[in-house]
């Protein structure tokens, strides 16, 4: 490197490292006169990074009062105080373990903690986190350390701890620019970027995605959560548990700056070490994911703006006619509004009678109804009169005099009440529940109406949306649904914006408000959904506080009436999540937009979203907004493919987008699906094992490979679990793909050089539109694909077996669930269950459900595996193992040399193969292996010219191919 490259770049690094600024004014429109009046520094900065041009002086914070224990009571130091209240005097931090997780809370008592319900499950670390104060100076600061590195993993000396009723900040250094998570925002890249300034805005709004150009506001949800690869490769992750609207500012240094306007500041830090151990220590403590009913990993076709069941009969058919593997049964037809009278929940429309009768011919084609339902009620019918009878709680004003009494004399059910009524999509103004109602009555009505509807449609899962909760028009005089022909011209809801109201107009509102504009441009925190005077639970909860868990306390409720309708788990899925969402719903990202950068950010969110705990997640195929086009329809049914929720959805208006539209499309997610398909139990334990242990399903890459700097940032491609690698392909145009792929054994599980070894590092692969996707299998020291736990079992029997317990609990609380399963299934549960001691029973489980497998490593052949094979279900008859595939097999061998325990078979020649190129071996003989002829089966054979090889079946690797006829073993 040359003396003048290597004084730039020090340039360069150094005045990334300048000490961050600290905002002092980040409303709109800011100016000298104004910074100066706030007593902070103005100093414009051109550098193009964003630095606040008003900032803090140095000495904001609190000192160290006095310490008693793990508390410490701090004081507000004389340093600069804050211009958005008056600064609490007196704040406390406190600290203590839970188990390996630290938690470290500032605040005051008695002030607002969100009413989530975490089980705060924890799971041992050979890591240990501490926390180290630091009360020297005026500025008191506090660092929480990994003992085993002595790293500070959050550092607070950078001061600027600001607490008051109204506006709370804690900023902090951080170790590494390895920074992933927070949301629910748009990421361009997986990694946050601390080259420059970037607030990211938290706050549960009805927000469409945008992923042309970097856009930092607030989406759906609110997850403040984010983790940190350190440079050593250890990671941690920290959670904020904090409900009031809120932001984070990433700023060189590293550094962050996380402010809140309401609570306390409540962290955990999870010492991990890997990523995945982060994940799953997260996630034990939020709450495991539920686990999604087989069929919910299938596909899904939806639209939004069908003219009737007719039209959705149609489509349907159209795509069963392409071919699309509907046979598997693993597609839902989803119903948007458009199936309700009038967009009211509950209700059958006019050009939708028949549809009780149609999902029964879906049902017997062995396919699944999603319905969407959103919470709002209009104030009108029948589903608001039962819920006024049944004593039913909506979110409501404060005070009689604030009732907007011209809309509530309109509806003689709500006259007299201070139920706070908004516009959604009824005619009529609506209510909205109140899922904090601690009573019970508000659940129980809403169990009760979904029982009652699912008597009608007989819907197997459902769809909550508009749960931010989103309301049409709040504040505006002339809102847009005015000016449509499908809405009547109801009063908005309007929210005392004069400055009167506190909760309305916080001294502080956050980017939320801001990415807006502000009050002059009608921008304000209640926009887009209701008052945040407004209270929940009998008075006890301010909507201020806890309209982000809307959704979260909506999906509660809802998984539970789903339980009570069907008997069955099935699936729920919500668009406004929170920490812990996940353990009763899964999530789509909204609302995106027919376009290649949305495609791209829907690969970085899933990956996201399994990091918050809600795995069951994935994106509007071929996109929502706008038109899609052929090109990239097939490209976003092939990624689509691999996300876990697989919906095609398309808004109002929007050309047809079901694959049948183009035949290309049609083949590509034909293909696509079969693949799926094919390994879809290989998901399905991953979802089993996230919702025993907390794992992610969908996981990026540098969870696999931590010390790997190739994959830091390497959003694009993602895992399935430890195995398989995904590398999509999303640019327009490109028929060939760049993947990286890390130091080890990699196997391509696609067309280019089926199971051959691709050697790691960058490699072009080809990626025809007419190919499936890049994807490849890990080769490892294990035996095969699925067998990790436990080298002689199959990953999902292990578990089974090994949290069998759990599993039994989980299924004894969820009672309802048995009822849905086949009886064949139900039978082999009560066998499993008397049983339990056999571990015979239990390994040849996952036989039932494949007929082929794969194993990728010679090294199976090198051993001699015993294992006893011990059927005893006489319910259950196992189909024959047909297909053997070896992948990296060295030799040809001998086909006519088999013998399976002994006894010649006759291998069919015609469809077994050896290639010595690729190295695969493909044994296909119908009736090959029957498993239950034996307690213990070997098949042994020679290759040309060598001695015999040995294996033992009883002990597969990955299976590779669903039995079709077999499917329904898993399937409930
Ligand atoms: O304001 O139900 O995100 O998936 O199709 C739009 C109609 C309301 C938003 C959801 C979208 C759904 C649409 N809904």
């Amino acid at each position: 490197m040359g003396k003048l490259t290597s004084l730039l770049l020090f340039a360069l690094i150094s005045s990334t490292q300048a000490a961050p600024r600290i905002d002092c004014l980040p409303e709109p429109n800011g100016n000298q006169g104004a910074c100066e009046a706030r007593g902070c520094i103005w100093k414009e900065d051109d550098s193009g990074i964003g630095a606040p041009w008003c900032y803090f002086k140095d000495g904001v914070g609190y000192k160290l009062d006095s310490q008693q224990g793990s508390t410490y009571n701090l004081r507000k130091n004389s340093g600069p105080s804050n211009p958005w209240g008056a600064d609490s005097t007196e704040i406390k931090l406190t600290t203590k373990k839970i188990g390996s997780v630290l938690n470290v809370h500032i605040g005051i008592d008695g002030r607002y903690e969100p009413p989530v319900d975490f089980p705060r499950e924890t799971q041992p670390s050979d890591e240990s986190l501490v926390l180290s104060t630091d009360s020297s100076s005026d500025v008191f600061s506090f660092s929480v350390v990994r003992q085993s590195s002595n790293r500070k993993l959050f550092d607070t000396s950078l001061g600027g701890l600001i607490f008051s009723d109204q506006f709370i900040q804690i900023a902090t250094y951080l170790p590494s620019e390895n920074m992933y998570g927070w949301g629910e925002n748009t990421h361009q890249t997986l990694r946050h970027d601390f080259t420059k300034y970037l607030t990211w805005a938290m706050f549960a709004r009805d927000q469409p995605p945008n992923s042309g150009n970097l856009d930092t506001m607030n989406l759906y949800g609110v997850h403040p959560y984010y983790m940190i690869l350190e440079p050593d490769g250890k990671a941690h992750g920290v959670l904020i548990l904090n409900s009031n609207a809120q932001e984070v500012m990433t700023a060189p240094g590293p550094s962050l700056i996380y402010r809140t306007i309401g609570g306390n500041l409540d962290m955990y830090f999870f010492p991990g070490p890997t990523p995945e151990l982060v994940t799953q220590q997260y996630l034990k403590f939020i709450g495991k994911p539920f686990l999604p009913a087989y069929w919910a990993l299938g596909y899904q076709l939806s639209r939004y703006g069908y003219k009737g069941l007719d039209e959705m009969k149609t489509r349907i058919q159209a795509v069963r006619d392409a071919g699309i593997p509907i046979d598997i049964v693993l597609i839902s037809g989803v119903a948007d509004i458009d199936y309700m009278q009038r967009y009211k929940d509950f209700t059958t429309g006019d050009d939708w009678s028949g549809f009780g009768d149609y999902v029964k011919t879906m049902h017997s084609w062995g396919m699944k109804l999603i319905l969407i339902f959103d919470p709002a009620i209009e104030a009108t019918y029948d589903s608001f009169k039962r819920g006024m009878a049944a004593n039913a709680k909506f979110v409501e004003w404060e005070t009689q005099a604030q009732v907007q009494t011209g809309i509530q004399n309109l509806y003689p059910m709500a006259k007299n009440t201070k139920i706070m009524l908004g516009v959604v999509w009824p005619d009529n103004h609506v209510a909205f529940p109140d899922f904090l109602d601690s009573t019970n009555n508000t659940q129980n009505w809403w169990i009760s109406e979904f029982v009652n509807y699912q008597s009608q449609v007989a819907f197997d899962g459902i769809w909550i949306d508009m749960n931010e909760p989103s309301n049409f028009g709040t504040n505006q005089n002339h809102p847009w649904y005015f000016d449509s022909d499908d809405h009547p011209d109801d009063a908005p809801l309007f929210c005392p914006t004069d400055g009167s109201n506190l909760w309305e107009m916080p001294p502080y509102k956050t980017r939320a408000v801001w990415r807006w504009g502000d009050a002059g441009n009608g921008a304000f925190l209640s926009t887009n959904t209701l008052c945040l005077l407004a209270l929940q639970d009998g008075g006890k909860q301010r909507f201020y506080n806890v309209k982000n868990l809307y959704g979260l306390t909506e999906a509660i409720h809802t998984q539970k009436a789903l339980f009570k309708a069907t008997g069955k788990r099935g699936a729920v899925v919500s668009r406004s999540t929170y920490p812990s969402a996940g353990r009763y719903a899964g999530h789509w990202l909204g609302d995106n937009t027919a376009r290649w950068e949305d495609l791209r950010t829907s690969v970085i969110g899933a990956q996201e979203f399994n990091m918050f705990g809600i795995p069951y997640v994935g994106s509007d195929v071929c996109g929502f907004i706008g038109t899609t086009t052929e090109e990239l329809c097939l490209r976003w049914q092939q990624m689509g493919a691999f996300h876990s929720f697989f919906r095609n959805h398309n808004t109002i208006g929007a050309p047809a987008q079901d694959p049948a539209v183009w035949p290309s499309v049609a083949a590509a997610t034909k293909q696509a699906n079969l693949f799926r398909y094919q390994y879809l139990p290989y998901l399905f334990s991953l979802h089993f094992v996230a919702s025993q242990s907390g794992a992610s399903v969908i996981r990026p890459v540098f969870f696999e490979f931590p010390t790997d700097a190739e994959t830091f940032n390497l959003g694009y491609q993602f895992m399935w679990g430890p195995r398989m690698m995904v590398a999509p392909v999303i640019y327009q145009g490109h028929t060939t793909q760049n993947v990286y792929l890390p130091t080890d054994t990699w196997y391509s599980l696609f067309d280019y050089k089926y199971g051959s070894i691709i050697s790691p590092g960058y490699a072009t692969v080809q990626a025809p539109t007419t190919s499936r996707i890049p994807v490849f299998v890990r080769g490892t020291d294990k035996v095969s694909f699925l067998v990790r736990p436990h080298p002689l079992l199959p990953l999902p029997l292990v578990r089974i077996h090994s949290n069998f317990s759990l599993l039994h609990a989980q299924w004894e609380k969820v009672s309802e669930l048995c009822i849905g399963m086949t009886e064949r299934l139900l039978s082999m549960i009560s066998t499993l269950m008397t049983t339990i001691t056999s571990i015979s029973f239990i390994t040849r489980l996952p036989l039932v459900v494949f007929s082929q497998l794969i194993i990728p490593r010679r090294s199976v052949f090198e051993g001699f595996l015993k294992m006893k094979v011990d059927f005893q279900s006489s319910t259950i008859s196992l189909p024959t193992l047909d297909i053997i595939e070896i992948f990296n097999y060295p030799k040809a061998p001998n086909f006519r040399s088999f013998t399976v325990n002994g006894k010649t078979v006759n291998i069919n020649v015609q469809k077994s193969t050896y290639s010595g190129v690729t190295k695969t071996l493909y044994i296909s003989t119908p009736g090959l292996i029957d498993l239950t002829s034996a307690d213990s089966i070997v098949i042994q054979w020679s290759n040309a010219g060598s001695s015999m090889f040995e294996m033992n079946v009883a002990n597969p690797g990955k299976m590779k191919a669903l039995n079709t006829n077999r499917y329904e073993e898993l399937y409930f």
